[in-house]
């Protein structure tokens, strides 16, 4: 089959509050929305890239060039019989995870939809519904974390984990291990600290944490493994495992004992299956991340999030925890249990709302073959 036409929309979403992290602070979300269209069928698809190259070097600028100057050109010129076989088109390009993570989405949701199955069907997953957490981003003061907590917590999630950065993070930490003795709690660096910080390590180390995420630097494998090598708490690789590759290498140096996969990061929904296939064959747990998606981006996490070795919450909250007003007709709702109910419809199995679309586009590109 080819594809018929791709279309890319660029769009700005007000995040309900500033989120911030060690690399810096986010008011409004912009993205890359991608509509991949064949024989009467369509499928869309997110691109994770943020406006600064701050979490990876990707920005929505990076991803609309390589886009429509190199990736959707290839694809339109492609046969396509399954999407597992985009990744050879997709690989005549260097990089870019993120741009690739999108249009491949895209196809994804076209094939299940031709296919009439739920993504999570077609992806092999199982089960009606994820298990998740919330990510709640750096606080003004300890008593405002304490508080957002407080609320999250109030409102069902039943893990958390914060973003914590030099100079905030112990003390913050050891306020909510005592205000939430028995909390499923976790902290992100966000590659903030070097190996140098270990004193500050080995006081996180015992407060019981669920994980360490991303503590050190995104290419320092070896100094991760001499973290882990000396602290109990796992600690969880994100922006350190690009591919199934190095999340190989990862393990065997030991860097990590949990690993979290974005597909964004990993360039596609394929490759974030197979990261969870070798995961799953050398016993290590896996869960799915978030990066502030839209429900479009969001309901492609929780049908991946349903493959069985995802044995940890993902970071895919509710559609509020974001967004006051979500771009799609059924926004995910958070269950009493801490989960989020896998859509059943064909594809990724919500709808666009035209409308919110509009009103959040900066820029459209219509491509066809
Ligand atoms: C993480 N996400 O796990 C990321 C970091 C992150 C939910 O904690 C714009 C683009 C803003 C990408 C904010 C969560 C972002 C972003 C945070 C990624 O490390
Ligand atoms: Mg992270």
């Amino acid at each position: 089959m080819r594809l018929e036409s791709i279309e890319l929309h660029h769009i700005r979403m007000s995040l309900r509050e500033p989120f911030v992290t060690s690399f810096g602070i986010t008011r409004e979300r912009e993205a890359v929305l991608v509509r991949a269209c064949a024989r009467g069928a369509e499928g869309w698809g997110e691109c994770v890239a943020g406006q600064q190259p701050d979490f990876s070097y990707e920005t929505t600028s990076t991803v609309w060039h390589v886009l429509t100057d190199f990736l959707i050109p290839a694809v339109l010129a492609a046969e396509v019989e399954e999407p597992q076989q985009l990744r050879r088109v997709l690989d005549g390009t260097r990089g870019h995870p993120m741009a690739k993570a999108g249009l491949e989405a895209a196809v994804w949701d076209l094939f299940a939809k031709q296919a009439g199955q739920s993504l999570a069907q077609y992806l092999g997953g199982k089960g009606d519904r994820v298990a998740v957490g919330v990510s709640v981003g750096i606080q003004e003061s300890t008593s405002a974390l304490l508080q957002a907590v407080e609320e999250y917590v109030r409102s069902g999630y039943a893990r958390v984990k914060v973003k914590i950065k030099p100079g905030r993070d112990v003390e913050a930490v050891r306020a909510l291990r005592k205000a939430f003795p028995g909390l499923a709690l976790q902290v992100d660096a966000n590659a903030g600290y070097s190996l140098a910080d270990l004193p500050v390590f080995k006081v996180l180390d015992e407060f019981d944490l669920a994980m360490i995420e991303q503590p050190l630097g995104a290419t320092e494998l070896t100094d991760h493994s001499r973290l882990q090598a000396q602290l109990r708490t796992p600690v969880c690789l994100d922006e350190s495992i690009g591919d199934a590759a190095s999340a190989g290498a990862a393990l065997d140096l030991g860097a990590c004992r949990i690993i979290n996969i974005k597909p964004g990061r990993v360039g596609g929904l394929g490759e974030a299956r197979r990261v969870h296939d070798l995961c799953a064959q050398r016993s290590i747990p896996v869960w799915c991340g978030g990066m502030l998606e839209t429900g479009i981006g969001r309901a492609a996490n929780v049908a991946l999030a349903t493959l069985p070795n995802f044995r940890l919450p993902g970071d895919l909250s509710a559609s509020d925890r974001y967004y006051a007003e979500d771009l799609i007709e059924q926004p995910f709702v958070l269950n009493s249990d801490s989960t989020l109910t896998v859509p059943t419809g064909p594809g990724i199995g919500v709808d666009l709302r035209w409308d919110r679309l509009h009103r959040s586009t900066l820029r459209r590109a219509l491509l066809k073959a």
